[in-house]
């Protein structure tokens, strides 16, 4: 596909997406891309770490600096960065298969050791990329090439793991509606520390349960009931709600609470990539067995 001539207003903008026409995928990037503009970031001040899936495509559309890692371990890479440089934004893109099958031990412990990255998980209830295999958080009785009879487990919750991991910043967007999701990337990336936006997002090629019409019969803004997302109890609350019935978007919860790059006292005063020595530094000792 050709290569949008470069537009001022448009900086992040790249190949134009290959997703299949009507995708969830799309809203997501165009909310992000709102975001990015809204806090004025530049492209080269701002750094992607992408999973693999069609989410992670996302990878070809947005020009910025962008890392495509491996399946279901985009966490570790992000945290890496950010311990290499804590003044460059990071942020995670990946799918629910990539971030709650394959990388669920890494969303747990990001979520407690609270780098400051802003994980967007592209929640389509399947693995879109491999054609449609049921992903963690599709529904019981939801039927896929490898739930032939309908899935028996039950779906993970991100947004309640995320609270049950310690989070600070725990949100649920829809991707039908760019606005509200674009709010919520804007204050995941303002806040100082591990920022979940898990997005709702309808494929439409592999799961025709969860569509637009679906989502929008049911979802509800958590701002439009007064709720309070300082409240860790009311968050959970909210979070258990049946997605069958209700679907609540906004910030569940956010709280203040320290980084781990901030309580790391080599990173006080400058970042790692400024501490580069001017001479290469001998490391054998340090790989000499003990006697
Ligand atoms: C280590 C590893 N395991 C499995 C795969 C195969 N694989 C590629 S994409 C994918 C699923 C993607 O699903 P999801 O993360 O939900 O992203 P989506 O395509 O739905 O956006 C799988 C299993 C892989 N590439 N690497
Ligand atoms: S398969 Fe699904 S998730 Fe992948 S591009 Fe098509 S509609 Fe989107
Ligand atoms: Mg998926």
């Amino acid at each position: 596909m050709a290569k949008p001539a470069p537009s001022p207003s448009k900086p992040f903008a790249s190949q134009h997406p290959t997703w299949c026409p009507g995708c969830g995928d799309f809203g997501i990037w165009n909310a992000l891309q709102r975001s990015l503009r809204r806090l004025k970031l530049k492209p080269d001040q701002v750094t992607f770490v992408f999973g693999i899936g069609c989410s992670g495509n996302m990878v070809n559309f947005i020009k910025a600096y962008g890392f495509h890692g491996l399946h279901g371990r985009p966490l570790p890479v992000a945290e890496g960065i950010r311990l290499a440089n804590h003044r460059l934004p990071v942020i995670v893109v990946g799918g629910d298969g990539d971030g709650l099958g394959e990388g669920i031990g890494h969303f747990l412990h990001t979520a407690r050791s609270n780098p400051n990255i802003t994980y967007i998980i592209h929640d389509n209830q399947v693995y879109g990329l491999t054609k449609g295999q049921h992903s963690p958080t599709a529904e019981r009785g939801f039927i896929s090439p490898s739930a032939p009879l309908g899935v028996q487990e039950e779906p993970v919750n991100p947004v309640a793991l995320a609270l049950a991991s310690g989070a600070s910043f725990v949100s649920r967007g829809f991707a039908g509606d760019v606005a509200g999701l674009e709010e919520l990337v804007v204050r995941g990336i303002q806040h100082e520390g591990f920022a979940l936006v898990d997005a709702l997002q309808p494929c439409v090629t592999y799961n025709w349960h969860n569509s637009y019409h679906w989502y929008y019969q049911r979802v509800y803004n958590l701002d439009s009931v007064g709720h309070d997302s300082k409240n860790f109890v009311a968050a959970w609350e909210r979070a258990q709600e049946n997605m069958a019935e209700k679907i609540p978007l906004g910030v569940f919860y956010a709280r203040s609470r320290p980084t781990i790059e901030s309580q790391q006292p080599a990173l006080a005063r400058r970042t790692l990539v400024e501490q580069q020595p001017s001479q290469p530094i001998d490391i054998s000792k340090l790989l000499t067995p003990y006697q």
